[in-house]
């Protein structure tokens, strides 16, 4: 049974958002070898004061603007209710990313990227593996050569006069291998994608070598990205439609089944619509029947908003958008309903039918995300609402969209040129949205999800709870409110009895609170997850700075009642046990060595020799990386200049996009 306000949402679609795109051809800094500190870099991004960079040249990602939050509304603290149905089980690694594939090497040259190892690891550990997809516009005409000059992984092309100035790629072996390794060092798992510019020649490289290559890290091969804007992006001639979409999959599926080098014949996934098309409009052909052994999952891809007038000035995208004008969409819950009510048919569908469904690729916005919005700690709390808003509604993953430097929209982007050795990434609010969702679902691959229609359905107080193994262990409390006065913070008062299922027997003497803070929606440094943050612009290295603060909240056994105080703006992840607290929050985690650098070496990378080895659990000095043991912190104070063994000298694997690393 719906709560009567999410059924009266599944009525109201969302407008259909446009595509999603990665922005190219916005002016930065990227791919500079030169060694100076770009004069943008120290322009601020600090506090809550509005900040409107008057002359700001840089490349999107850096983008110091800083919004005005919403005036504080009417908060009416309620009672919580008892919110809606359990969701199916869900599996830990429910929140990833998704990695525009022409952006997974920028520049040419060969390193994986400690920072982003370091990042994976922190979601890793806590949900006990990470799922990245690897593709997006840019693998619908991706062809594989054997080899590419001086060993690089992948080469662009840019196409002129391609709509979303998508660049054509030729992709190397190599770059299957990297990801292996990534794999081998950290748990991460990929999705691929089909190149399906042209059904009537395949080219199913990319299956057969990642099948040989990946095996079990492989956990799927996209069939078209964004079928229904083909037409629209003149990649299929006008009245191609949702017919003609299920004949060309099936001749994708024909051609997999035919393939003696695709051992794999059940992890297709499609379709992939992102709006023109309604699921139910590629239901209705017979799609998921006909097609069903050859499905590994079904999935949509969706934003919000889109900011392609700004990405695209003279595409006839009209007038940009003002960011000020829709920051506020985004901090209430109404955004994160609104999101899955076009899906709750097809998840239903999905499930009657054993297939996972999936958010492929979504974020604040598409064409590049807003500079302000999609980069503020009020993103962070929208990613943590609209993921367990997701996972409430039987999504059974969901992917954040990663698109390179020109993008607002970043989890973590690496620094724009060379600027100081290490610790230099960006690491964007919403990639905490990602370690809260990890901790809140934690590893154990039985969690049910409810929304608990908190404070009677106030838009700016939802809250979730996570029952495991049947038993609720945690709550997910958000306050989209920004109020530096404390007077909408608001208190969750704990009572047992009020919710149908699974509720401890007794309120326990006490319940551990980690909360996710910053001064202001609008902030975008200062982010503190329990105490800890990844630090503010170019100050990141991918591991939390500070000591953990966990807080006590003792609990009255006689009245039966915890009274949990969410901050204005913020967000408390609530363990009722200590089981519920361990396992989720690794006490130590993994790190990759980035304490002996030296300035004659200038970088952080992962040790060739490592990579070569490693099998992902024989790596002895950095403990099980691929596991979700919890247990092996350890610094490598060896190995950190060697080159990856089958690439050149002169390339670096600027891993997930985007970095410039340099050796002297
Ligand atoms: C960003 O824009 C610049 C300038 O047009 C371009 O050189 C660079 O490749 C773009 N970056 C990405 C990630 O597309
Ligand atoms: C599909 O992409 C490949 C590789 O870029 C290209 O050679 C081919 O012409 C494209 N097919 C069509 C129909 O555009
Ligand atoms: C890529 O494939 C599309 C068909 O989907 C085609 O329109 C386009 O011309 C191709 N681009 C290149 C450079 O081959
Ligand atoms: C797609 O177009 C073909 C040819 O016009 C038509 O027969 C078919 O019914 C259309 N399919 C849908 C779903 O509209
Ligand atoms: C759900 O989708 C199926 C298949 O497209 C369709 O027949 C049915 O009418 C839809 N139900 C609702 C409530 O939208
Ligand atoms: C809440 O969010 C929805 C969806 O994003 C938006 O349409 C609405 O205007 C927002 N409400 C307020 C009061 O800001
Ligand atoms: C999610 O799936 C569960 C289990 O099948 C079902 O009881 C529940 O109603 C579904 N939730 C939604 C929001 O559709
Ligand atoms: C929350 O509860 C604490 C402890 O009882 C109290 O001091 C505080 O004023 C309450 N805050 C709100 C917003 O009700
Ligand atoms: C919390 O309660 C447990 C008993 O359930 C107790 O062992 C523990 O010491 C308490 N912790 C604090 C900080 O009060
Ligand atoms: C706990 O609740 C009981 C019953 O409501 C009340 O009498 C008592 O004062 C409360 N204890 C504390 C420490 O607040
Ligand atoms: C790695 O995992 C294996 C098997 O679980 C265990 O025996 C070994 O001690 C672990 N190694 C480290 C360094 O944690
Ligand atoms: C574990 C793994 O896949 N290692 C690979 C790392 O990359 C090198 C170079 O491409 C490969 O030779 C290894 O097999």
């Amino acid at each position: 049974m719906l709560p009567p306000a999410l059924l009266a949402l599944t009525l109201a679609l969302a407008p259909a958002a446009r595509a999603a795109v990665t922005v190219y051809g916005v002016q930065g800094a990227l791919g500079a070898t030169g060694g100076a500190t770009p004069a943008f870099t120290s322009d601020t991004a600090a506090g809550t004061a509005v900040y409107d960079p008057p002359t700001f040249s840089g490349p999107a990602a850096f983008n110091p603007v800083i919004l005005a939050p919403p005036p504080p509304p009417d908060l009416a603290a309620m009672p919580r209710d008892r919110g809606g149905p359990l969701s199916m089980p869900h599996a830990g690694p429910f929140l990833g990313f998704s990695i525009e594939m022409s952006v997974v090497n920028q520049v040419s040259e060969t390193y994986l990227q400690v920072p982003f190892l370091n990042l994976m690891a922190l979601v890793a550990d806590r949900a006990g593996g990470v799922h990245i997809r690897v593709g997006g516009n840019s693998q619908e005409n991706a062809t594989m050569v054997p080899s590419l000059p001086n060993g690089a992984i992948l080469e662009k092309t840019d196409v002129p006069g391609a709509l979303t100035g998508t660049p054509n790629v030729a992709w190397s072996p190599e770059l299957l291998y990297m990801l292996n390794n990534v794999s081998s060092l950290v748990g991460v798992q990929w999705y691929l994608g089909i190149p399906f510019n042209d059904t009537s020649h395949l080219r199913l490289q990319i299956a057969e070598l990642g099948e040989a290559i990946l095996g079990e890290n492989v956990l799927g091969f996209q069939v078209g990205n964004e079928p229904d804007l083909y037409v629209q992006h003149g990649h299929r001639p006008p009245g191609w439609n949702e017919t003609n979409y299920f004949h060309e999959f099936g001749i994708v599926v024909n051609a997999v089944d035919d393939d003696a080098h695709i051992p794999a014949k059940g992890n297709l996934i499609g379709p992939s619509i992102s709006g023109p098309w309604t699921p139910e409009d590629v239901w209705n052909t017979g799609y998921i029947e006909a097609y069903a052994p050859a499905l590994g999952a079904l999935a949509v891809e969706h934003y919000p908003a889109d900011n392609c007038a700004a990405a695209f000035p003279d595409a006839g995208f009209g007038i940009p958008t003002n960011p000020q004008d829709v920051f506020a969409d985004y901090l209430n819950h109404t955004s994160a309903q609104r999101l899955v009510s076009r899906y709750l048919n097809s998840t239903n569908i999905a499930q009657k039918v054993g297939k996972p469904f999936l958010m492929f690729e979504t974020n604040t916005a598409s064409c590049g995300g807003f500079p302000g919005v999609s980069d503020s700690f009020g993103a962070a709390l929208w990613g943590v609402d609209y993921a367990l808003q997701m996972a409430y509604a039987n999504f059974s993953g969901a992917l954040l969209h990663v698109g390179g430097q020109n993008n607002s929209n970043n989890p973590f982007t690496p620094p724009p040129t060379r600027l100081s050795p290490f610790e230099e990434w960006t690491i964007g609010p919403i990639f905490y949205s990602a370690l809260v969702v990890a901790e809140a679902l934690g590893a154990s691959d039985t969690v049910r999800v409810a929304d608990l229609d908190l404070n009677d359905g106030n838009i700016y107080t939802p809250g979730y709870g996570i029952w495991e193994n049947d038993n609720l262990a945690r709550l997910v409390l958000l306050n989209f409110v920004t109020d530096p006065s404390g007077a909408h913070d608001y208190n969750v008062t704990l009572t047992l009895g009020g919710l149908d299922f699974g509720e401890p027997a007794q309120v326990p003497a006490n319940v551990t609170v980690k909360y996710l803070t910053a001064e202001s929606v609008s902030a975008k440094e200062n982010v503190v997850w329990g105490g800890q943050t990844l630090g503010n612009r170019f100050q990141g290295d991918g591991t939390f700075q500070g000591d953990e603060q966990l807080v006590t909240i003792p609990c009255n056994q006689t009245a039966a009642t915890c009274l949990i105080p969410v901050p204005a703006p913020g967000a408390a992840l609530v363990f009722l046990s200590e089981a519920a607290l361990s396992e989720g929050t690794p006490t130590t985690t993994q790190t990759f060595p980035t304490t002996a650098m030296t300035k004659s070496i200038n970088t952080a990378s992962v040790a060739a020799s490592v990579l070569a080895t490693s099998n992902g659990n024989s790596a002895a000095n950095r403990g099980n990386l691929s596991s979700t043991d919890k247990g092996g912190f350890a610094h490598d104070n060896g190995a950190n200049s060697l080159h990856h063994p089958a690439l050149a000298a002169t390339s670096l694997i600027a891993l997930l996009g985007m970095s410039v690393i340099f050796v002297a």
